[in-house]
């Protein structure tokens, strides 16, 4: 009787999987479902950990934060190059900076008709494309979408029925600041982080106030965007990245490989397909950004993107490492300014690779100076020396204390020479101020990260890694002689 009644029941389950096949197949939700709108907000020199998502205790970035409860956190994004213009780049075309010739440096030319570029691709799958204020740049080219005055005007123009594609570039946190903004706006000058490279100042601890006021401006901007999507009834279904170009412009951060240059704050919401509340710890480069923005419109994603999609890891319902290959990333540089004592126009060409444990860096031309020429023998020019480092308080405290106990330690970590191979120990020294490349009892992990990134390189085609590259210092620069201190 049990069996009779238990061959019944599974016929009937066959049955009735059989009869649901058909139509539970080909129509997913997803399907059904209308496009999402894809939206970039990208800050300029916004730097990780500085988001109180992030645990930071003074900035306030009720924006981001909600963007990452309301969808999903990223503890370790990373940019490609910590220079505006490659940065956007990468992040444009799903490739790692070094494959775009001359777009691999600062005030460049943009070399058009030969990348594919999410923006085209997505304007072509029938999106409205546009851009407000900092898109790509600084240089000649517009590979991200026609710039629009205003977020009304790009909302405005869209023909009936198209989904959007929008790049939302503020300026801010990029320098110069108006100092004392931050501290007049009560941020507590006591509780800003300082990086350990950073002299414990009144007027550094003032500099980084200012620098949070600004990224507390983007915020509530970024918010300002979230209304006008909501008023439109369009907001849950549209992809909202949060991020920046590269780390905070101080020194030893943007233009360098170190955390304090690469590491950006990303957070990505999308209720309609991303479950909320999630910390992810997967190693992301922001060339993931155009893949995923692809995959999420339907549109073929070129073999040519190195990023790789997001989707899976974003749809998980998991925290934490969720791809277990995502575990580290490559980021490097080119040309920033024309930096280099004259008459040497080249840049100062690095490569990385940074996993949980360890930054290994590797620096092709260590008789250059990495933020650009110094000149102690004369009065401090602070537009014509150490050009790769912004002017700013914190630059000018560093330069005029060098020859002062533990500032001078600092002073050397920021702007001296470095060696041709750098290594850092993250779990006992997470701020990356003590080298180990060439202590014996890290000579196994040195020839480890060195071969795996030669060969990691090599598979995404970087011309430095077999010798070549220095058609990077002899690219045109657009910058202009003085030009290179206006905002980028
Ligand atoms: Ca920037």
């Amino acid at each position: 009787m049990k069996l009779s009644i238990r061959l019944v029941s599974r016929t009937l389950a066959l049955a009735i999987t059989l009869f649901q096949l058909p139509c539970a197949a080909p129509a997913s939700a997803a399907d059904e479902a209308p496009r999402p709108n894809i939206v970039l907000c990208i800050a300029d020199d916004w730097g990780w950990p500085h988001a109180s998502a992030y645990g930071d205790a003074v900035v306030g970035t009720a924006t981001f934060d909600r963007i990452a409860r309301e969808g999903v956190l990223f503890e370790q994004a990373f940019v490609s190059s910590p220079s505006c213009t490659p940065s956007r780049g990468a992040i444009i075309t799903g490739q790692q900076f070094w494959r775009l010739g001359a777009g691999g440096n600062l005030h460049c030319e943009w070399p058009a008709d030969k990348f594919a570029e999410y923006p085209r691709l997505l304007a072509d799958a029938g999106y409205h494309v546009g851009t407000y204020r900092k898109a790509w740049g600084p240089g000649r080219g517009n590979p991200a979408g026609k710039p629009y005055k205003s977020v009304d005007a790009f909302l405005a123009a869209r023909p009936p029925g198209k989904p959007l594609c929008f790049w939302f570039g503020s300026t801010d946190p990029h320098r110069p600041y108006e100092q004392g903004a931050g501290a007049r706006a009560g941020l507590e000058l006591s509780r800003v982080h300082l990086y350990p490279q950073f002299p414990d100042a009144d007027v550094v601890r003032n500099d980084v106030a200012d620098y949070y006021f600004e990224i507390e401006r983007f915020d509530h901007e970024v918010g300002e965007l979230l209304e006008k999507l909501a008023a439109l009834g369009e907001l849950d279904n549209t992809l909202v990245v949060m991020t920046s170009d590269h780390g905070m412009p101080f020194p030893r951060g943007k233009t360098n490989l170190y955390d304090c240059g690469v590491h950006v704050p990303l957070a990505i919401r999308w209720p309609a397909r991303v479950p909320s509340w999630r910390k992810l710890t997967d190693f992301v480069s922001l060339t993931d950004l155009a893949p995923t923005f692809l995959a999420a419109a339907g549109v073929a994603v070129p073999a040519e993107m190195t990023g790789r999609s997001l989707l899976p890891i974003l749809e998980s319902d998991q925290s934490g490492r969720v791809d277990p290959t995502r575990n580290h990333v490559l980021v490097g540089r080119e040309r920033h300014v024309q930096a280099q004592e004259a008459p040497e126009p080249g840049g100062y060409p690095m490569r990385a690779v940074r996993s949980d444990d360890y930054l290994y860096i590797r620096n092709f031309k260590p008789e250059r100076w990495p933020a650009g020429t110094p000149d102690p023998t004369k009065a401090f020019k602070p537009d014509s020396w150490l050009a790769d480092c912004d002017n700013g308080p914190t630059k000018r405290y560093l330069w005029d204390h060098r020859e002062e106990p533990g500032v001078r330690e600092q002073y050397e970590l920021c702007f001296g020479k470095r060696p041709a191979e750098e290594l850092y120990d993250l779990l006992s020294d997470p701020g990356q101020m003590k080298n180990v490349a060439g202590e014996p009892a890290y000579a196994e992990v040195q020839a480890r990260l060195s071969n795996q990134l030669e060969s990691e390189l090599r598979a995404l085609g970087d011309p430095r890694v077999d010798g070549g590259g220095d058609e990077f210092d002899t690219y045109p620069y657009y910058g202009g002689g003085g030009g290179q201190w206006s905002k980028r």
